[in-house]
Formats: structure tokens, C-alpha cells, sequence
């Protein structure tokens, strides 16, 4: 008789459950905004093919793709345009660190969350994103460092006392990576007294300013070593112009490059690059995945890592076949 009565009594609980999972109601179809940089890289063009084709076979996410061109005042304006259009979500790209502030406040106010791939703003207030996926950028710095430092003692080429003459290609000033790639790097040399970085320039992560500075390095310098570049694109620049000057690269200068395209493995396989630090630009189904979280209501992580390799002559063949980007 008391389970009866009970039974009544949750009735209209019991229904309502049944209701809810039998014509569960489908996801509420969301309009996301996507700032991009731009196309400067074989990295980038992966990325973008990425999160768009991720967005894109969900049904429910409509995608509203803006390119900057690699002008931060575009970034601002497509964002401004986002918010405009009452967008449900921003994801974001951020071609340097600084100077978002405003248009972030801006989509704070308006409720629009904004989720960070790729490359992070520094914002003192850094709730004005609500995550950042992608590379940890200071660890593939250290990761070239190392194995630089694990090469020269292969191959005996560092007694540590006779210095190895090394130049830096940079990646975009004031951008995520390009800073912090330097700071690892630099974190690893400052433990070789001997290493010695004697040229540092922008080359803007494109293939064709790789190999314009690169030439101008050669040209002012027969001393050089190594070369460090914070992309691939711009190793493959700067390999080029190796080979010009009527040098081997690979050999006579050892060649780092970081992203891991599929360049930089044929550059490996053929002995002319001598390693590539992985960074996935594959972030569309972990940044469709963050968003369908935040539409659940669930609350997403400050920092989501993308789990990367190295890859040098010991397992880059091996490895190129199955290479996605
Ligand atoms: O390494 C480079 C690109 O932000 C990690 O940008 C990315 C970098 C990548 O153009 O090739």
C-alpha cells in the first residue's frame, strides 16, 4: 500500500523523465563566429580546413568564417561584426599577443563567450576568454634546444667549449609562438655557455622571408652552425637558400624547424632538414567539442594541451605516410 501511494506520488516525476529521454530535445543550433589569422603557412591552411570541416559536418553549428589577412585591424572588425550579429560563441585566433582588450570587453558585455585556438591574447583580465587549445609553445622550444643539445653529443660536435654559431629565423613579432618559442630555445642555450645565438630575425613565419633572411645571414656570416626557425615554412625557405649559397643543408648546417608539415618530412627523409618539433594545427574537433560542451552548459577548462611529438632522421620516414597535414 505505501509503494503504491509512493508510486503515485512520483508519477509525474517518473513521466517527465520518460518524456525527456525519449524526445530528448535536439541541440539548439548555434551560430559560431571564427576570426582567423590568415594563410601565411602549410600549418595555418591545415588548421583552417579543420575547424571548418569540423564545424561544418555538425548540422547544428552554423560557421561564419572571417579571414584577417594577417592585419590585426581586420581581426578587430570581425569581431566587432560577430557581436554585431549576436553570434552564440567566438572562436579565436589571435595574430599577436596584445591589443584585443577593448573588442574582449566588448563580447564580455555583449554575453558572447569567446574560446581561444591556437594563439592566446595577454589580457590581465583573463576571464575575457574562457579557454585556450592548442601547443605549449615554450615546450617545443625547450624540445629543439634538447635535441640540439642530444645531436652535437652524437655526433660529437660539441666539446662545449668551442662555440656553435646558431641563427634564429622568428616567427611573427609579438605573436604567441614567436615569443614563446624564443623563450624556450633561450631556456636551453642558457645551460651550453658555448652556444651562441648570432642572429635572431623576423621572418614573418613564410617560406619566402625564410629564405630572404636566411640569404641575408649567409651573406654576412660563414660562420654558421645552426639554423633554428620557429616554423617549418620558413626551414624550407631557408634551406633553399643553403643549397644557393652552395652549402648542404643538413650537413654543413644543421637545420631545426617546428609544426611538423609534411615539407619538413620529405625535407628529413631526403637528409637536408635535420628535425621537425611537432605542433598539430588539427584543433577543429577539439574546438567543436569545447563548444558543444559550453552549449551543454557544462563548464570547459582553462587550458585544453594538444599532445605532440619530434620527428628527425630515426623516424620520419616512418612516420610520413600516415601524416595528415
Ligand atoms: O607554427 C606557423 C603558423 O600559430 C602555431 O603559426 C601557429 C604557427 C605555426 O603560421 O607555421
Amino acid at each position: 500500500m505505501k509503494n503504491w501511494k509512493r508510486v503515485l506520488v512520483l508519477l509525474p516525476a517518473i513521466m517527465m523523465i520518460c518524456t525527456v529521454s525519449v524526445f530528448a530535445a535536439p541541440p539548439k543550433t548555434w551560430v559560431v563566429g571564427f576570426s582567423q589569422i590568415g594563410s601565411e603557412s602549410e600549418w595555418r591552411t591545415a588548421d583552417t580546413i579543420s575547424v571548418q570541416n569540423a564545424f561544418n559536418e555538425d548540422l547544428t553549428f552554423n560557421l561564419i568564417y572571417s579571414d584577417a589577412q594577417q592585419k590585426q585591424e581586420n581581426q578587430i572588425k570581425a569581431l566587432r561584426s560577430f557581436i554585431a550579429r549576436k553570434v552564440n560563441c567566438i572562436v579565436f585566433t589571435a595574430l599577436v599577443e596584445t591589443g584585443y582588450g577593448p573588442v574582449l570587453q566588448e563580447a564580455k558585455k555583449a554575453g558572447i563567450p569567446v574560446i581561444m585556438i591556437d594563439r592566446d591574447v595577454q589580457e590581465a583580465d583573463r576571464s575575457l576568454r574562457l579557454t585556450i587549445m592548442g601547443s605549449d609553445f615554450i615546450k617545443e622550444g625547450e624540445k629543439a634546444g634538447t635535441w640540439l643539445a642530444d645531436y652535437l653529443k652524437k655526433q660529437g660536435l660539441d666539446d662545449g667549449k668551442k662555440s656553435i654559431n646558431i641563427v634564429e629565423l622568428q616567427g611573427t613579432t609579438g605573436s604567441a609562438p614567436a615569443i614563446d618559442r624564443k623563450t624556450g630555445f633561450a631556456n636551453i642555450m642558457k645551460q651550453h655557455a658555448n652556444w651562441q645565438l648570432t642572429r635572431s630575425q623576423t621572418g614573418n613565419f613564410t617560406t619566402s622571408e625564410g629564405k630572404a633572411v636566411m640569404e641575408a645571414f649567409l651573406k654576412a656570416d660563414s660562420t654558421i652552425q645552426v639554423l633554428y626557425a620557429h616554423n617549418d615554412g620558413m626551414a624550407l625557405g631557408a634551406i633553399q637558400a643553403i643549397k644557393e649559397a652552395g652549402l648542404k643543408p643538413g650537413k654543413d648546417i644543421i637545420v631545426i624547424g617546428v609544426d611538423g608539415v609534411k615539407g619538413a618530412f620529405e625535407a628529413i627523409v631526403a637528409g637536408e632538414q635535420n628535425v621537425t618539433i611537432e605542433c598539430s594545427p588539427l584543433l577543429g574537433p577539439q574546438a567543436v567539442q569545447a563548444v558543444t560542451d559550453l552549449r551543454a552548459g557544462k563548464k570547459l577548462p582553462a587550458r585544453i594541451w594538444t599532445i605532440e611529438g619530434i620527428f628527425d632522421a630515426t623516424n620520419a620516414a616512418a612516420a610520413l605516410p600516415s601524416r595528415q597535414y
